[in-house]
C-alpha cells in the first residue's frame, strides 16, 4: 500500500469510526429516545411492545450505521457484486438475530434489565415477516445471513408484499386462512427510500423507430407503476458488514395520465391511479403450482424490471461503458420467478442502452445463473404467451429471438429431430402455447444448480435430460444449507453456550467444521449429562407453548416426535398419522405388561396447506380428528399424544426444533429436491427418521446410517415400481387403519373418503403402502434406542458434530467459488 493510499486509508478508518456507543447506559438512552420522540409515547410510561418498539428502532440505528459503512466500501472498493433475486423471501423475526449478529446482546441484556424489562418478553412482541412460502423461501434468508456474515458484496432483491402468507387458523379441525396484514404496526426493520423510485411499464405496443442511423424498438407502454425501494439491512456475524436486501413496493406513477384525469371524473381517477398498488400486495400462497395468473406475473416482471435498472443505474454511476459489466455484476435467480430478468436485461441493453443484440447476449450468458427447487416437470413454471405477449410485448419478441438462434443451434447439432426441437423448445406448442421459464433459463444461464446431490441426479437423467446432453458443463449441485446463527445461535442459546464450553472457542458460529471436534467427548458423561439438560429445558419450553397453543399438557418425559413442514401429499404427513393411529390401535390392543414397556410419545406435527389444495386440507382435518379421539382417551393417558400446532411459521419452528426428539423427513423418494427442515433438527440434536431422499443422503454419509433411523423405497426403487406399474400389495396393518378412518372411527368419513382411496384404489403414487412397513420398523427402532439415554444422547450429540456441512456458509461458499466468481469485501472495523 502506498504511502497516500495508506493515508487514505487512515482517514476511511477514522470516519467510520462508530458514534453509536454500545454501553448499557447508552442503549438505554437511545432505547427510551426512541420510545419517547418515534414511537411518541411516555418514556415514564411503557408497555412491552412500546419497549420492543423502542429497542427495535435503537437497534436499527446502528444497524443503519453498518449499512452506510458498508455500502461505502463496496462503492470504494467496486468488487464484483453478486445480486440475489428472489420472488420470496421469509426472514422471521429480526430483534434477536440482530443483536446477536452485531454482537450487543449482553449490553442489550443488561440495559433492559436496568429498566426493568425482560428481553424474552420483548422479543416475543415481534411478528414473523413472513414473505415467503416454505423451504425456498426460507432458504433465500438463510443464505443472506451467510452472504453478509461472509463478507459477500451482495445485494437481495425482492417484493414487499403488505399481505404475508396467510395466518392459519384451525376451527373445529379444518384450516382457515386469515390475512397477514403484517406492517399493521409500522416495520422499523427496514428504510423507505422515497428518492429510490423506478417507473415499471406494462402492456402498450412496440413500433419501429429509426434512430441515429439504427433501426430500433420503442416500447409505448400502456400502463406504467412507480417501484420504491424499502431496504432491510441484513447484519453479518462477527463482522461489521452489513448487506442489503432491497424490497420494491408499488405505488402509482409520478406520471399521470392526462386523458383520464381530463375528462372530470376526478375521484374515479384517483381510485384508478390507486390500484397500482395491488402489485405487491399478496404472496401467493402456493408452493409449486402455477396458474398462468396476470397479476403474479405482473409481481414478477415488476420486481426483476425495478431491479435490472437498479443494479445498472448502480454500476453505470462508476463506469462509462458495459464492456466490464460481466466482471462486476453476477445474477442469481431463485427459480425461474425472476427468470424474466433475463430477458429485461437483453431489452435494456440493446434497445435503452443502444448495444448491439450480440453484445446484450453475450452479456447476459455471462452474468445469470440459476437454481432449481423442483424435481417434476410438471413443477416447472409455464406463462402463457398471449398473457405475456400483450402484458410485456416487447420481451415476447426478445424471447421469440432468444428461441430462434436456440433452435438453430439444435438443429446443427442434432440435424432435424423435432420431437428433441419440440421437447426443448422454450416455447410449448399446444392448444394454450406456452413459455417455459426453465428451458429459458437454462439457455441463458451459465449455470444450472440443483440443491443436493441426488437432485442433480435426477435433473441430469430425467427433468433437464436433454439439456444435460446438450450443455453438461452447465449442469452442477449446491446442497442447500441453513444458518447456524439462527437455527442455534438464536433459537438454542443453552445448547451454543454448550458448545462453545465443549469445544473451547465460540469459532463454529462462523467456521462450522469446528462442531467435529464435539466428536472427541462424546463418551464423557459429563458432556452427555449437561446435553441431556440442556435438551430438556428445551422441551419443558416447548410444552409451556404447546398448552400455551392448544391447552394440552403433555409430559417432558415422552419422545417428542416432530413433523412441521408445509402439508403436501409427498412429504407423507398421512402416513405419519396413519402410524400414529397403528400405535394407537396396538396400544389399546395391549395387556397391561405390555404396556409397561411402550415409550410415551408426544406426535407434533404442524404446516400449513395452500388454500386450495383440498387434499392437504384434509389431512390437517384427520389430524385432529385422530388427535381428539386419542387424546381423550382415558385408557392412553401419556402413552400418546397427537398435537396440531397452528400457525406454522419460522418462530414456532425456533422453538420446536430445539425441544425435539425425533423428527421425521418422509418424502416418497424423489420427490424431495433437498429438504432443509432436517439440518435445523440435525444441528440441534435432534435425531432423524427419513426417507433416502434429497439431501438426507448426504446426512447419512456425514453421520452415519447407524445415527439416524432410515426407510423407505431408494429412489431407484420407487422409479422401478412406477415403471412397472406394479399393483400395490397393501400390508394388513395399513389395511386395517384405513378401515378404522373409513368405517368413521374418527367421524367424517365421507370427507376422509379421498384420502383412503389415493391409497387404495387411486394407485397409490406416493407409495404409502409399500413404505408402511419399513416406516414402522424405523419407528419401532426409535423407541428402542430412546430407552436407553445415553445411547440416544450419543447419537444426539453425533448429530450434532455431524452438521457442518450443512450450514449455508458452505453453500454460499461454494456458490461464490464457483458459480458467482465473486470475493470477500470485508469493511474494516
Ligand atoms: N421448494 Cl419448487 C419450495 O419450498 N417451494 C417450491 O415452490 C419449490 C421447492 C423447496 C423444495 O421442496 C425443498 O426440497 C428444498 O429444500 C427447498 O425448496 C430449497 O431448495
Amino acid at each position: 500500500v502506498s504511502g497516500e493510499e495508506k493515508g487514505r486509508t487512515v482517514r476511511f478508518f477514522e470516519m467510520m469510526d462508530g458514534f453509536l456507543k454500545n454501553d448499557p447506559v447508552s442503549l438505554q438512552k437511545d432505547i427510551l429516545d426512541h420510545v419517547e420522540f418515534t414511537v411518541a409515547r411516555s418514556r415514564f410510561n411503557i408497555d412491552d411492545f412500546e419497549a420492543y418498539q423502542g429497542m427495535a428502532h435503537s437497534v436499527r440505528d446502528r444497524l443503519i450505521e453498518r449499512w452506510h459503512d458498508t455500502q461505502q466500501f463496496f462503492k470504494k472498493k467496486d468488487p464484483k457484486r453478486l445480486y440475489y433475486l428472489s420472488l420470496e423471501f421469509l426472514m422471521g423475526r429480526s430483534l434477536s438475530n440482530s443483536i446477536i449478529n452485531l454482537g450487543v446482546k449482553d449490553q442489550y441484556m443488561d440495559a433492559l434489565n436496568q429498566l426493568g424489562f425482560s428481553f424474552e418478553i420483548l422479543a416475543e412482541q415481534e411478528g414473523d415477516a413472513a414473505l415467503g412460502n416454505g423451504g425456498l423461501a426460507r432458504l433465500s434468508a438463510c443464505q443472506m445471513d451467510s452472504l453478509a456474515t461472509m463478507d459477500f458484496p451482495a445485494w437481495g432483491y425482492g417484493l414487499r408484499y403488505q399481505y404475508g402468507l396467510f395466518r392459519q387458523v384451525i376451527l373445529d379441525g379444518f384450516q382457515h386462512e386469515q390475512p397477514d396484514y403484517w406492517l399493521n404496526f409500522g416495520n422499523p426493520w427496514e428504510i423507505e427510500r422515497v428518492h429510490v423510485s423506478y417507473a415499471v411499464k406494462f402492456y402498450g405496443t412496440v413500433e419501429e423507430k429509426h434512430l441515429n442511423g439504427k433501426n430500433c424498438k420503442v416500447w409505448i407502454p400502456g400502463e406504467t407503476v412507480e417501484a420504491v425501494a424499502y431496504d432491510n439491512p441484513i447484519p453479518g456475524y462477527g463482522t461489521r458488514n452489513t448487506i442489503n436486501l432491497r424490497l420494491w413496493a408499488a405505488k402509482p406513477s409520478g406520471q399521470y395520465d392526462m386523458e383520464s384525469f381530463g375528462t372530470g371524473d376526478y375521484i374515479n381517477a384517483i381510485i384508478d391511479r390507486q390500484k397500482a398498488e395491488t402489485i405487491s400486495s399478496v404472496l401467493y400462497p402456493d408452493d409449486r403450482s402455477y396458474q398462468g395468473k396476470e397479476l403474479r406475473l405482473k409481481q414478477q416482471y415488476f420486481f426483476v424490471s425495478a431491479s435490472v435498472q437498479d443494479i445498472i443505474r448502480r454500476f453505470k454511476d462508476s463506469h462509462s461503458s458495459f464492456d466490464k459489466f460481466h466482471e462486476k455484476v453476477a445474477l442469481q435467480l431463485n427459480d425461474t420467478h425472476p427468470s424474466l430478468a433475463i430477458v429485461e436485461v437483453i431489452r435494456v441493453l440493446v434497445d435503452e442502452e443502444h448495444l448491439s443484440w450480440k453484445e446484450a447476449w453475450d452479456i447476459a450468458c455471462n452474468i445469470f445463473s440459476y437454481t432449481t427447487h423442483t424435481v417434476v416437470p410438471e413443477g416447472l413454471e409455464k406463462i402463457p404467451v398471449d398473457l405475456l405477449g400483450s402484458l410485456l410485448p416487447r420481451h415476447l419478441q426478445i424471447i421469440y429471438d432468444i428461441n430462434f438462434s436456440f433452435t438453430e443451434e439444435l438443429k446443427q447439432r442434432f440435424g432435424l429431430d423435432y420431437d428433441r426441437l419440440s421437447r426443448m423448445s422454450i416455447i410449448e406448442e399446444g392448444a394454450v402455447k406456452n413459455i417455459r421459464m426453465a428451458n429459458l433459463s437454462i439457455v441463458v444461464c451459465h449455470n444450472v444448480n440443483g440443491v443436493s446431490r441426488a437432485h442433480l441426479d435426477t435433473l441430469k437423467s430425467k427433468v433437464f435430460k436433454d439439456f444435460y446432453e446438450l450443455w453438461p458443463q452447465k449442469f452442477h449441485h449446491k446442497t442447500n444449507g441453513i444458518t447456524q446463527r439462527r437455527w442455534v445461535v438464536v433459537s438454542n442459546p443453552g445448547l451454543c453456550d454448550l458448545i462453545t464450553k465443549w469445544l473451547g472457542t465460540d469459532a463454529w458460529i462462523r467456521e462450522v467444521d469446528l462442531l467435529l471436534g464435539l466428536r472427541e467427548h462424546v463418551e464423557n458423561k459429563e458432556l452427555q449429562l449437561e446435553w441431556r439438560t440442556v435438551r430438556r429445558v428445551n422441551k419443558i419450553r416447548l410444552v409451556e407453548f404447546i398448552e400455551a397453543m392448544t391447552g394440552m399438557k403433555v409430559s417432558p418425559d415422552a419422545m417428542f416426535d416432530v413433523q412441521i413442514k408445509r402439508i403436501h401429499e409427498y412429504k407423507r404427513q398421512l402416513l405419519n398419522i396413519l402410524g400414529i393411529i397403528h400405535r394407537y390401535d396396538c396400544i389399546k390392543n395391549m395387556k397391561d405388561s405390555e404396556r409397561k414397556r411402550v415409550v410415551p410419545r408426544v406426535c407434533i406435527i404442524g404446516g400449513k396447506a395452500a388454500p386450495g389444495y383440498e387434499m392437504a386440507k384434509k389431512i390437517i382435518k384427520l389430524c385432529h380428528s385422530v388427535g381428539e379421539k386419542i387424546n381423550s382417551d382415558p385408557d392412553i393417558g401419556d402413552l400418546l399424544k397427537l398435537i396440531f400446532i397452528p400457525d406454522y411459521n419460522v418462530s414456532v419452528a425456533e422453538l420446536v426444533i430445539p425441544g425435539s426428539d425425533l423428527s421425521q423427513h418422509i418424502s416418497t423418494a424423489g420427490h424431495e429436491a433437498s429438504g432443509t427442515g432436517s439440518m435445523k433438527f440435525l444441528i440441534n440434536g435432534c435425531l432423524l427418521l427419513a426417507t433416502a431422499d434429497g439431501s438426507t443422503l448426504e446426512i447419512i454419509d456425514e453421520i452415519g446410517e447407524e445415527n439416524m433411523f432410515i426407510c423407505g423405497a431408494k429412489i431407484h426403487e420407487v422409479a422401478m415400481m412406477r415403471e412397472n406399474g406394479e399393483a400395490p400389495k397393501l400390508p394388513l396393518e395399513l389395511v386395517h387403519v384405513l378401515r378404522m378412518v373409513r368405517d368413521g372411527y374418527f367421524g367424517h368419513e365421507e370427507y376422509f373418503k379421498p384420502l383412503c382411496d389415493s391409497i387404495e384404489s387411486a394407485g397409490d403414487f406416493y407409495l404409502l403402502g409399500h413404505d408402511f412397513p419399513s416406516y414402522l420398523e424405523a419407528q419401532a427402532a426409535a423407541d428402542k434406542a430412546f430407552v436407553d439415554q445415553e445411547t440416544w444422547t450419543k447419537m444426539s450429540i453425533l448429530s450434532t458434530a455431524g452438521s457442518g456441512k450443512f450450514s449455508s456458509d458452505r453453500t454460499i461458499g461454494d456458490y461464490a467459488a464457483e458459480t458467482w466468481g465473486i470475493e470477500p469485501c470485508r469493511c474494516p472495523f
